[in-house]
């Protein structure tokens, strides 16, 4: 039985297979199956976005799929951009757009009250209807300019709180050990029996 990264985002699947590998599991991604429909997200949570799009590519494929619902909160924005993180500028908006967005309504707030918090909720459904979730959080804060260009998203304006880098100038394993979805991930992996399952 494969496993099937429901995600078209390559960062994540990236970040995803990662951890995944290091424990044996080889996951799929997406690009195998060019003729799966992506679910509408359309839930007003990650946990609730995080499920329809493994149940949808589950009823597709008939086999196990992971789905990654994740997001930036920023507290002097009142938790926006939040589940509508990769639409903040619009449907269809680039990392560029949206980072631009963050800096502007982040130009007037002061030093220090520019907290902010990564959140990931994954979803881990099998073709018999049941789903388990996990879930991981990353506090930091949002610079004043992007800085690196590794990583994806939100990566290069956000950094964790006592570092130089942002994190998009770490290595995708450092992120991986910090990481609201290398925390998620790591509680999937404790909590699945089996990881031969999925091989
Ligand atoms: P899928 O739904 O296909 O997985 P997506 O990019 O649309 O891809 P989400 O709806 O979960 O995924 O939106 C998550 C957005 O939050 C993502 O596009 C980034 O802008 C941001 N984001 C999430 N995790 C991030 C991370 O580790 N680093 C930077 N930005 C991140």
């Amino acid at each position: 039985m494969s496993l099937i990264v429901a995600t078209q985002n390559k960062g994540k699947l990236k970040e995803i297979r990662r951890v995944l590998a290091s424990v044996g599991i080889e996951a799929e991604g997406m690009d195998n199956y060019p003729e799966l429909i992506p679910a509408i997200e359309d839930g007003t949570t990650f946990k609730e976005n995080a499920q329809k799009k493994a149940q949808a590519i589950v009823q597709q494929t008939g086999k196990p799929c992971l789905a990654d619902d994740s997001g930036l909160t920023v507290e002097a924005l009142h938790g926006r951009p939040g589940v509508y993180s990769a639409r903040y500028a619009g449907e269809g908006a680039t990392d560029s757009e949206n980072n631009l967005l963050l800096l502007t309504e982040m130009a007037p707030i002061a030093d220090g009250q520019r907290q902010a918090a990564f959140c990931c909720v994954m979803a881990l459904c099998y073709p018999n209807g049941e789903c388990l979730f996990f879930e991981g959080r990353l506090e930091g804060h949002i610079l004043r300019a992007e800085q690196g260009d590794g990583g994806f998203g939100y990566d290069p304006l956000f950094q964790v709180d006592g570092d130089q880098r942002s994190l998009a100038q770490i290595s995708i394993d450092e992120k991986n050990n910090i990481s609201h979805r290398g925390k998620a991930l790591k509680q999937m992996i404790s909590n699945v029996n089996d990881c031969s399952d999925f091989n």
